[in-house]
């Protein structure tokens, strides 16, 4: 991982969020939107104008990574334009009406692949273990490579469970991860306790990047009752009516990634994104 101290002018020291988890966990706004920047598909300007779009239209976590294509160097310049074109907006914003400084605040935090895709500029990570995966790499070993470079960053750890449904997409593929099936809402519940159990702040119900059916609202249902860790979704959500259908089954945020990837047009992007958001808020 690049070190901060030789990338970075102090001015581009992280948003720091005065407590990213309390920040993640408050459920007092609703169930949230986060939007995920692949650096693999597209350019660190295209992935900014594309996360001032999401803020904008009410994001309100910004992920960046992806299952294959990453490494440190487009992940960190995908974060350095990130944070650049949403502290720009900040400051446009304290002179300025529209949407206030803080609203332009959101969290920038990794959601790699591995110890090879980090940014010291980054917010947070969510540093998880994929824990279906039958390869120790991905439930213990990348992270025992990442730790200490990350806590050298103060880059906040969210940690994290990390399960794979079906359909699972690269992901399933790449982390080896024994699907979670549809109506498998027993396992599930197992998952959910044992992250419990292992001290982990939030559960991740991934159905996979550009899945053609997002998780189950079984799963999720099954899930929420079994612990009470914040719960992320994501995977196939391309619409209001599937974010809410999350929503309404226990999700805390719901990810969108391929759907953001659709649009050039930052305004068709902000007006698509707007719609789905505000079919989150008003379940
Ligand atoms: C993938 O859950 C995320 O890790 C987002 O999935 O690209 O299908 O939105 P999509």
């Amino acid at each position: 991982m690049p070190k901060r101290d030789a990338i970075s002018p102090t001015s581009m020291e992280p948003v720091s969020h005065p407590s990213l988890l309390a920040y993640v966990q408050d459920r007092s706004m609703g169930a949230r939107h986060i939007i995920l920047l692949d650096p693999d598909d597209q350019t660190p300007e295209v992935a900014a104008a594309r996360a001032v779009a999401a803020v904008s239209a009410g994001s309100r976590m910004v992920f960046i990574g992806g299952s294959t294509g990453t490494d440190d160097d487009n992940v960190h310049a995908t974060v350095l334009a990130v944070q650049e074109a949403l502290e720009l907006c900040a400051w446009n914003a304290s002179q300025d009406s529209g949407l206030s400084e803080d609203d332009w605040k959101v969290p920038v935090v990794l959601f790699p692949a591995g110890a090879h895709a980090l940014s010291p500029l980054a917010d947070g990570i969510t540093f998880m273990m994929l824990m279906n995966s039958h390869d120790r790499r991905f439930i213990i070993g990348e992270q025992v490579t990442a730790a200490l470079q990350l806590k050298e960053a103060k880059v906040s750890p969210l940690s994290m469970g990390y399960l794979v449904c079906a359909p699972g997409g690269a992901v399933g593929v790449v982390g080896k991860a024994d699907l979670i099936h549809l109506d498998d809402t027993d396992k599930v519940r197992e998952y959910a306790v044992c992250a419990e159990y292992f001290g982990f702040d939030l559960l991740y119900l991934e159905a996979g990047s550009g899945a053609d059916t997002p998780v189950s609202s079984d799963l999720i249902q099954a899930a929420k009752g079994a612990c009470d860790l914040t719960l992320i979704v994501g995977g196939g959500i391309r619409d209001g009516q599937s974010a809410r259908r999350a929503v309404h089954a226990g999700a805390d945020w719901v990810v969108t990634g391929s759907l953001t990837e659709e649009f050039d047009d930052p305004d068709e992007l902000q007006r698509t994104l707007s719609q789905l958001i505000s079919n989150i808020g008003s379940t």
